[in-house]
């Protein structure tokens, strides 16, 4: 069983090598963000509350989003893993992701942080936000904003895997093949 958390900041492709990933290692693709757009979709209180904030290029509240992924962990504990994309994004989501596994008698495997530079992210999400329809990739000062919040809550999440060692970082820039190969030889080491 691989449970792997695949970390970086916003743009950095954690989607998109996610998309990858659960085909080759057949893992359940967990994406906070996906789950949360789903929320928003469907006009539930939740989603409405989650949109002010992401539209403000703000984190949704730790336990919105840890009782989301809870459910999911419980219904595909049996399968052949996880891929964690977008979380868990502070030490407390980091910390609950922790006790949800160790009360479904499995563990998170390692992380693996994909490195890309702001200038490159700025310019990848407003690429994408010609076609996306995402509220949030619209303009540089809310991609700025989504940077800075990474900064000061979701960056030491990396501290917290390390300090288990069970961190591991790859360049987030190249072709995606590129990148994809060497996130394919950094799983293979967790
Ligand atoms: P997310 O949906 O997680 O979005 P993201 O960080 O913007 O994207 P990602 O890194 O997946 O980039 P992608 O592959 O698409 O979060 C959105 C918001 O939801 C957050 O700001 C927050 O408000 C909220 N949220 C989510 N999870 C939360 C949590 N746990 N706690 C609290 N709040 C939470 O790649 C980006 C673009 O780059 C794409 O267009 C792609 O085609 C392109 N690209 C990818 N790889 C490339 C490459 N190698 N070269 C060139 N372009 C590339």
């Amino acid at each position: 069983m691989i449970n792997l958390v695949l970390f970086g900041p916003p743009g950095a492709g954690k989607g998109t090598q996610s998309d990858m990933i659960k085909e080759k290692y057949e893992l359940l693709h967990l994406s906070t963000g996906d789950l949360l757009r789903g929320e928003i979709k469907a006009g539930t209180p939740l989603g409405i509350k989650a949109k002010e904030l992401m539209d403000q290029g703000q984190l949704v509240p730790d336990e919105v989003v840890i009782g989301m992924i809870d459910s999911k962990i419980k219904a595909n504990k049996s399968g052949n893993g996880f891929i964690f994309d977008g979380f868990p994004r502070t030490v407390a989501q980091a910390e609950a992701l922790d006790q949800l596994m160790a009360s479904n008698d499995i563990s998170v495997s390692g992380m693996v942080a994909l490195d890309v530079d702001e200038e490159e992210l700025t310019k990848r999400i407003l690429k994408r936000g010609e076609t996306s329809g995402r509220t949030d990739d619209r303009n540089e000062d809310l991609i700025r904003a989504r940077v800075k919040e990474y900064e000061n809550k979701t960056a030491p999440v990396a501290n917290f895997y390390d300090a288990q060692s069970k961190l591991k970082s790859i360049s987030g820039v190249g072709s995606i093949e590129e990148i994809f190969g060497n996130l394919c030889t950094a799983v293979d080491s967790l």
